[in-house]
């Protein structure tokens, strides 16, 4: 049986990743993939109760450690229950948000040292990566227009300077790992998708 593949789709808040996934999914469809969805925080029972619980408003603050510590919690859920498994099947698994997220947030929003995110990484996922990652960009005052009507979590009530080093740390980790595709999503979306479908079809046929 072949070999599953890990695809996960990153970018800041109101980027265009719940637009674009279902796109993402039909395209790997097209060719004849087995695909499961997912995402993070979140993608089983337990996983999806700590997602409400890193969300949810509340009077009390989070303090930074704890709300990376829940974040791993969930994925060690994950890991196990759903993505590793689904791998072994040779399923292709389209995760929205996974660790970049992690470096991005609690990382570059939080000021979390990037060694202490990095343990965790290696204690809870071992050597499973992202065999390819797009990353959405779009400048936040951009996306913040764009989901400007909603209301926000937790985490999105957060000030543009958190967004922007979140923004920052997702550029900065596109310069540096070539699994992660940069896509313009400020463009319009008939272009975006033209760009997704570019790198979903390279990706696929170099995985024959
Ligand atoms: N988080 C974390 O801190 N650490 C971690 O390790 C992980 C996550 C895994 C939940 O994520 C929060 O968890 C998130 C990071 C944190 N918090 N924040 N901020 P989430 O993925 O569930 O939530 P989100 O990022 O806030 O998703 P979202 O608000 O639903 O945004 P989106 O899915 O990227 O955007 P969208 O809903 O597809 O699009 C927004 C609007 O823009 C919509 O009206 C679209 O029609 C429109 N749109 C989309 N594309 C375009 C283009 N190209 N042009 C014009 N308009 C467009």
């Amino acid at each position: 049986m072949a070999d599953g593949r890990f695809i996960t789709l990153e970018g800041g808040e109101g980027v265009g990743k719940t637009t674009n996934l279902e796109f993402v999914v039909d395209r790997l469809k097209q060719h004849g993939l087995d695909v499961v969805v997912t995402r993070e925080p979140g993608g089983t029972p337990v996983a999806e109760e700590l997602r409400d619980l890193l969300l949810r408003v509340r009077d009390d603050e989070m303090v930074p450690l704890a709300e990376l510590l829940l974040m791993f919690a969930g994925r060690a859920q994950h890991v196990e229950q759903l993505v590793k498994p689904a791998l072994a099947k040779g399923q292709w698994v389209v995760c929205d948000r996974f660790t970049d997220a992690t470096y991005a947030y609690q990382g570059g929003g939080r000021g979390i040292d990037d060694r202490q995110i990095a343990l965790l990484e290696e204690m809870v996922q071992g050597p499973l990566r992202p065999d390819l990652t797009i990353y959405l960009d779009v400048p936040v005052q951009i996306a913040a227009e764009r989901i400007a009507g909603r209301e926000h979590d937790r985490i999105e009530r957060e000030r543009v300077e958190f967004f922007e080093s979140v923004r920052a740390t997702y550029i900065a980790r596109a310069r540096e790992y070539s699994r992660i595709q940069l896509v313009d999503a400020a463009a319009d979306i008939e272009q975006v998708q033209a760009d997704i479908a570019l790198i979903l079809d390279y990706f696929v046929g170099s995985a024959d």
